[in-house]
């Protein structure tokens, strides 16, 4: 069987009938990063920037290379388990220690980008979920649950952030949506297209950053600032992320890339 599929993989690859979808923001000075509320702001993290180190000159011949500095969290990135409290207690739950498998799996799309547009708070419910389940079967174990808004979309930074008075509104989760998929469902974690998995008023809803709160709770890892999911069929696409193998990292910056079907 595992050869079969092996060869089967190669042949779709080779022949075009697979193709691999970049589910990755570009890293750059203006790549958003997370705005906490000034009751959070004591602790900021790094945009990305890159320094020139060499470019074929005086300080390097032939060759070319930059130095850069980011936060864990910055642009599309990976969440392991250890970066919330409620995880912290996790074995093999950081970027260096989470077993390998932890970082392929089967993908599903939850697409409530018309929810979305009528309503930047909007928190995807059980509700959604379950009728989800109804039209496409059941979650299936070591699954990504992507979480389709089109907010990837957005023109700019401060779009894309939407930050009022009151903090940011982008959309995130029900409490009890998130706790049926790390409770119910064996997944691996929850990808999204904003900032962090939680939504913009996270910070006010119970318990405080729900999906971080529960996810990492239950031993389950996330993805945030991902695109292109449109370019993804419902079900049917493996996903890969891994994040680099920094000692004790919270998470890291990650290529995210995808398997689907051409058709
Ligand atoms: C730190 C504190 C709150 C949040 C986050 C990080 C993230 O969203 C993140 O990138 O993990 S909400
Ligand atoms: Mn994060």
């Amino acid at each position: 069987m595992s050869k079969l599929a092996i060869d089967a993989l190669s042949e779709a690859l080779l022949s075009g009938s697979l193709k691999v979808v970049d589910l990755t923001v570009t890293l750059d000075a203006v790549t958003p990063t997370l705005q906490l509320p000034e009751e959070f702001g004591w602790g900021k993290s790094w945009p990305f920037s890159k320094e020139l180190i060499s470019r074929y000159d005086e300080k390097g011949p032939f060759w070319y290379w930059n130095n850069f500095k980011c936060g864990e969290h910055t642009g599309t990135h990976f969440d392991a388990p250890i970066h919330w409290v409620t995880g912290k207690d996790h074995e093999d739950h950081a970027t260096d220690t989470l077993p390998p498998d932890r970082f392929v799996g089967p993908a599903v799309v939850l697409d409530a980008t018309e929810q979305v547009k009528s309503n930047s708070d909007y928190l995807l419910s059980l509700d959604f979920i379950r009728s989800w389940e109804a039209e496409h079967g059941e979650i299936p174990a070591g699954a990504w649950v992507l979480y389709r808004t089109d907010w990837s979309k957005k023109a700019t930074p401060e779009e894309y952030l939407n930050m009022q008075e009151d903090g940011g509104h982008t959309p995130g989760w029900d409490p009890e949506a998130v706790a049926f998929l790390a409770e119910e469902r064996d997944i691996i974690g929850v990808g999204t297209e904003t900032v962090g998995t939680d939504a913009g008023q996270a910070p006010a809803q119970e318990p405080s950053f729900p999906c971080h709160n529960i996810m990492h709770g239950a031993n389950k890892c996330g993805l945030a600032s991902l695109c292109n999911l449109d370019q993804l069929p419902t079900v049917g696409s493996v996903l890969i992320a891994a994040p680099l193998k920094i000692k004790e990292g919270s998470g890291s910056p990650v290529r995210v890339i995808a398997l689907a079907p051409c058709d």
